[in-house]
């Protein structure tokens, strides 16, 4: 189990590796897929919509690039949460948004899949205690392959784009 913080520091020491493991590093800086690090699991981004008092759900995004064998992510787990579920946001045939629970997300081998609004997320069910700005919530993230990834998230507010309103 690790713990990362997710700071421009961290960012920066990841990228550093990465080059740090490449033999030849002249072009390593070149696609998004350069700041993957080597044989891990890499995520960046995290953030939680805040969850006022008496609010039961909301949604946490991130971005995940893959640079080790292709693998899912299978679940993600919230302490002050009843649930968490891994859910996408389906556009029907008469645009009506509505979301879908999955059970697995594909991670090929060194591309990056993105959790944002409007696609997937990460649903947070039953909310215990609000989620403020300043607070870092911990979230796990369990993958196919057995790896765990426990993240520090930032809580931020953005415009409400309404994807995160259970039906
Ligand atoms: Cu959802």
């Amino acid at each position: 189990m690790r713990t990362i913080f997710l700071s421009c520091n961290a960012l920066a020491a990841i990228a550093l590796s990465a080059c740090g493991d490449t033999e030849n590093s002249s072009a390593s800086y070149e696609t998004a897929q350069s700041a993957c690090p080597a044989n891990e699991i890499g995520v960046s981004d995290a953030w939680v919509r805040p969850a006022r008092a008496g609010q039961p759900t909301t949604a946490a995004y991130f971005s995940i690039c893959n640079g080790g064998e292709e693998t899912s992510l299978v679940s993600a787990a919230y302490d002050g949460a009843d649930a968490v579920e891994l859910h996408h946001t389906a556009m029907s045939d008469d645009a009506v948004a509505s979301m879908e629970k999955s059970d697995g997300v594909l991670l090929p081998a060194g591309e990056t899949v993105q959790f944002a609004p409007g696609g997937r997320h990460v649903m947070l069910i039953g909310v215990k205690d609000a989620i403020a700005e300043g607070s870092d919530p911990l979230i796990t993230l369990t993958f196919a392959n057995g790896e765990k990834l426990n993240l520090v998230f930032e809580v931020r507010s953005e415009a409400e784009s309404g994807d995160h309103l259970h039906p």
